[in-house]
């Protein structure tokens, strides 16, 4: 298998580790990149792992991954409940789209239910912690590994 999978990272998640931890945890953005990049190298694929807190960033790199990713995990962050233009770009990416968030989100302030993200993402990830991404990243090297019909 080869291929690159774009992680991709929005607001205040820079801080994850010292961030509300009681939420979030105390794993560090670093710690998610590092274990993400040794499971997606056990399988034979690359990973670019980005974070941002400007919307324009995080739409600048889906545009770029519709060239060059097989698919895209992305934690919108804050942007998940309000980005329509997050949700345009992620509409122009041809591959798989997995949503993540750390918390889980239902149970939490009733704003955080609604993602424009969930419009396009093929599965959602949320209350797993930062296992949440290595969980959706074994999803993507499954995915990567079927024909599109498959499930
Ligand atoms: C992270 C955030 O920063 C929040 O704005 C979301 C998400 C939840 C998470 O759980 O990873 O509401």
């Amino acid at each position: 298998m080869s291929g690159t999978v774009f992680i991709l990272n929005g607001p205040n998640l820079n801080l994850l580790g010292k961030r509300q931890p009681e939420i979030y945890g105390r794993e560090t953005l670093k710690d998610v990149e590092e274990n993400c990049t040794k499971l997606a190298a056990e399988h034979g694929l690359s990973i670019r792992f980005h974070q941002s807190n400007a919307e324009h960033q995080i739409i600048d790199w889906i545009h770029e991954a519709r060239e060059t990713a097989i698919g895209i995990i992305i934690n919108p962050a804050a942007f998940t409940h309000t980005s329509v233009a997050i949700l345009d770009a992620l509409n122009t990416f041809e591959g798989p789209v997995l949503e993540v968030h750390i918390s889980n989100v239902h149970k939490r302030e009733s704003f955080r239910h609604h993602s424009y993200v969930s419009l396009r993402a093929d599965g959602v990830m949320a209350g797993f912690g930062t296992q949440g991404y290595e969980l959706a990243l074994l999803r993507m090297i499954r995915l990567a590994g079927l024909q599109p019909v498959d499930v």
